[in-house]
């Protein structure tokens, strides 16, 4: 399915005249502030966050998956899921692939198809958490960090496979994520699960392209419950140091036990130029658990006042963004649209922080003020001049509601059928 951009301009067109009101009185408040809100939008505008294929099929627990109609099966209509929520709101221009869910049968079919969509190939994710069809060794007791050389060689020939499907797309980083780890004490030994997991990610790291980035993702636990090979930014940190200057941590919001200081790691990464990547989500309880944004915005928007800083202020290299959640009641798509809007908004609110002001207020210990200048800034209702900049990219006024007046999923269901079942956990 395509959108057509004259559909979404005409549907546009019933709010322009409140729209262009309210950003008129939003700008010139902001432009009273010293704030030039024209660099906000073209910031807004080049801002780009990939969609995990995964995440395109509705989710499940581990109690049962109730999947939602018309859900893409094929690497093809993940793509151009993809392609109908980056045309809605131009800030998805990317997806994520997961190998082996994700293997192209024809490179340049899909190649064409993702360049006739505008979307781009982001990091590309191994899988050693299961075991697929007709594979020698199991994961079952981990896979980098196994006890066993030859399943530790088996992933990480995996490993490998999917960087040479990501340099045939065009993509330019591994992002590696373990579910390695023991569920009881005693289990295995720490140091030498960490010096074996660390062995393999450096023979991972040799095969890298020049121009490639290894993101060495972190989580606390799930599905070990007593300890993790990689658990925490420390240890993603101390390996990415170890592996060299194309090795960075990927923080994932959901991969922290609860109350951790997320956007202080962000700072501090950043500042050592080893922050590779960023995974969108929330969480009452644990991982992924609901939508970017939809608890705790105010963590959301402190992480980004770190994360832009660090963008401005650090020689960090560029980030991959991406959403990492799947969840098993919403329509997938209505729920990446709300999730990507909750993100463009922390980020609008961050780029409106007064940081000279702050920077004073911090050097004269002027708590009471720093905390004023943050929240003003996290108080201002920029939703307007995120939606300006999704029409001045040629997108929807309401993402979500053209969505729904296109009446996409029906669309979808029509051409897919209702019972399909797309590749995911
Ligand atoms: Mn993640």
């Amino acid at each position: 399915m395509r959108l057509d951009k004259n559909r979404i301009a005409e549907l546009n067109k019933a709010h322009l005249p409140q729209h262009k009101e309210d950003a008129g009185r939003l700008i010139e408040k902001l432009y009273n502030k010293g704030i030039d809100a024209d660099s906000v939008i073209n910031k807004l505008i080049k801002f780009q966050i990939a969609i995990p294929s995964w995440a395109l099929g509705t989710g499940g627990t581990r109690f049962g998956r109730f999947s939602g109609p018309g859900e893409p099966t094929s690497l093809e209509s993940k793509i151009e899921d993809v392609g109908l929520l980056h045309a809605l709101n131009q800030s998805s221009g990317a997806i994520s692939l997961h190998i082996p869910w994700d293997v192209p049968s024809d490179v340049d079919a899909i190649c064409s198809l993702a360049k006739e969509m505008d979307v781009k190939f982001d990091a590309v994710n191994s899988n050693t958490f299961q075991d697929q069809k007709g594979q020698a060794l199991s994961y079952k007791y981990g896979s980098l960090m196994h006890v066993n050389k030859e399943v530790r060689d088996q992933a990480i020939a995996h490993n490998i496979e999917v960087i040479n499907h990501g340099t045939n797309l065009g993509a330019k980083a591994l992002t590696v994520w373990l579910a390695d780890g023991t569920c009881f004490p005693g289990q295995a030994n720490f140091r030498k699960s960490f010096e074996n997991t660390l062995d393999s990610l450096k023979q991972i790291y040799a095969e890298l392209p020049a121009d490639w980035n290894l993101l060495v993702e972190y989580k606390p636990y799930e599905p070990n419950f007593y300890s993790m090979a990689i658990p925490d930014w420390g240890t993603s940190h101390m390996m990415a140091q170890e592996l060299g200057d194309k090795a960075l941590s990927l923080v994932d919001l959901g991969h922290h036990l609860p109350n951790t200081n997320i956007e202080q790691i962000v700072a501090i990464l950043m500042m050592r130029s080893k922050l590779g990547g960023f995974h969108f989500n929330d969480s009452k309880y644990g991982d992924d658990d609901v939508t970017s944004g939809s608890l705790k915005p105010y963590q959301l928007f402190l992480i980004f006042n770190e994360l832009v800083d660090g963008m401005d202020n650090t020689d960090n290299p560029d980030l991959s963004w991406m959403i990492d959640a799947s969840h098993n009641l919403k329509d997938p798509m209505e729920d990446l649209l709300q999730a990507v809007e909750a993100i463009m908004i922390a980020y609008a609110q961050a780029l409106i922080v007064d940081r000279k002001a702050l920077a004073d207020a911090q050097e004269a210990n002027d708590i009471a003020r720093a905390q004023e200048i943050l929240q003003d800034a996290y108080r201002t209702d920029v939703r307007v001049i995120v939606a300006e900049a999704r029409i001045k990219g040629g997108a929807a006024w309401s993402p979500l509601e053209t969505y729904r007046q296109l009446d996409i999923r029906k669309a979808l269901v029509d051409e897919r059928g209702k019972y399909t079942l797309a590749t995911g956990l």
